[in-house]
């Protein structure tokens, strides 16, 4: 009885499924990849890329995939248009996404609009959605409005990391939406815009792809929609991009680590956190910790577009510590310059035991062809823990011919 019941019901199953699968696009995929594979289908770029672990990406017509990861490290999956890096972005044209994805990641994972530049060697990622965790971490150097909706903007550097020219240092941009979204549309144009406007410099164009990323998690995700218009509309600059402007007393910025860890992140393999143990104003300071270098310590992006080649700035930042009796603090800007990364000492300071010592520079200038910029706090040796407190950065007062004679000495 069950069993001609079955039988009766098959073909309505049949033709149920046919209808599901033929409203999300096909029914059969084109092709299913377990591995790494680069490759193009029906107009569209695709790959697999990942380390290590489990990975399954069906491929269908325009752009629509399914993906499945599990025991992985990181994996990555994604459909779009890839270039050869001759062109700029502008010179391919405005760029926008009309996307839809059924995306259940389970740990730590991103939706993204994905891409590369070379010269300089960029990768950026436009985040719609994530799992647990929100990336990049730390405090936005903007914050953008593109197509009514908020995305934070970060810029991190990535040490001697896999890219599309192997393992190198390079790089990363990031517009990361305030509030998640699995459908709609993104103005890539804008967000380049945004991001130039900002002094974060794209190169030649080698990718825009919707990307389905996986770091030490599970999850599954299917991309009903994935349609790419390129057309030669000029972009929009978004709200809150373009310079930052000093307050009435000529100052930036002022972190003084009470509410949050501000603007600060952790450089190299440590980690930073407030700390009510040791404070030079209010309850609490940044305790950088674990670190196992000497260039471990706290830094911040400075965004290009306020921080120009040959402009003067004043940089003060105070440092403690309290595991030997003198430590050499130094401060540093990390930039990049004609494809290098290269580092000009700002100011150094040796401090006692317990002892609060300010490193700071009053008229400090942004080295010719700077980009990429990073402010940090580092030691002279050692990796022991510190604190570091009111962290101030203020128009600059227009250095010396000597001061100018010794920045230039201290770069080379
Ligand atoms: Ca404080």
């Amino acid at each position: 009885m069950r069993k001609a019941f079955l039988k009766l019901l098959a073909p309505a199953i049949a033709l149920m499924l046919c209808l599901t699968c033929c409203a999300s696009g096909d029914s059969e995929p084109w092709k299913t990849i377990t591995d790494y594979e680069i490759g193009e289908y029906d107009g569209y770029s695709y790959e697999l890329w990942k380390d290590s672990g489990d990975t399954t990406m069906s491929i269908y017509e325009d752009g629509v995939f399914e993906c499945e990861w599990e025991n992985i490290n990181n994996a990555l999956f994604r459909t779009g248009r890839k270039y050869d890096c001759t062109q700029t972005w502008q010179e391919i044209g405005n760029i926008q996404i009309e996307y839809d994805v059924d995306y259940r990641p389970d740990g730590n994972s991103y939706l993204a609009l994905y891409g590369w530049t070379r010269e300089p060697l960029v990768e950026y990622y436009i985040v719609e959605s994530w799992g647990n965790w929100r990336p990049p971490g730390g405090v936005p150097t903007a914050t953008i409005t593109v197509d009514g909706a908020l995305y934070d903007i970060y810029e991190t550097t990535r040490y001697n990391a896999p890219s599309i020219d192997g393992n190198t240092t390079f790089q990363q941009y990031w517009a990361v939406r305030q509030e998640k979204s699995s459908s709609g549309t993104i103005k890539v144009g804008d967000v380049f815009t945004a991001w130039e406007s900002l002094g974060m410099k794209l190169g030649k164009f080698y990718e825009a792809s919707l990307t389905v990323e996986g770091y030490q998690s599970k999850g599954y995700a299917r991309v009903n929609k994935n349609e790419i218009t390129i057309s030669d509309s000029v972009p929009e600059i978004p709200k809150g991009a373009g310079p930052m402007e000093p307050d009435e007393n000529g100052v930036y910025e002022e972190a003084v680590f009470e509410q949050s860890e501000d603007s600060w992140q952790a450089r190299g393999d440590c980690s930073v956190e407030l700390s009510s143990a040791a404070a030079k104003s209010g309850d609490s300071s940044l305790l950088v910790k674990g670190r196992r270098e000497s260039w471990n310590g706290a830094g911040r992006s400075l965004a290009a577009s306020t921080f120009k080649p040959g402009e003067v700035f004043s940089f003060s930042v105070f440092a403690m510590q309290d595991s030997v009796d003198e430590e050499i603090f130094k401060l540093t800007l990390q930039y990049t310059a004609n494809g290098q990364t290269d580092y000009a000492g700002i100011a150094e300071v040796t401090a006692s035991r317990g002892e609060w010592a300010e490193l700071s520079n009053a008229s400090f200038v942004i080295p010719d062809g700077a980009s990429g910029l990073l402010l940090y706090v580092e030691t002279d040796s050692g990796t022991n823990s510190f604190y570091i407190d009111d962290a101030k950065i203020a128009v600059g007062e227009e250095p010396s011919e000597e001061q100018t004679d010794s920045q230039a000495e201290g770069d080379a």
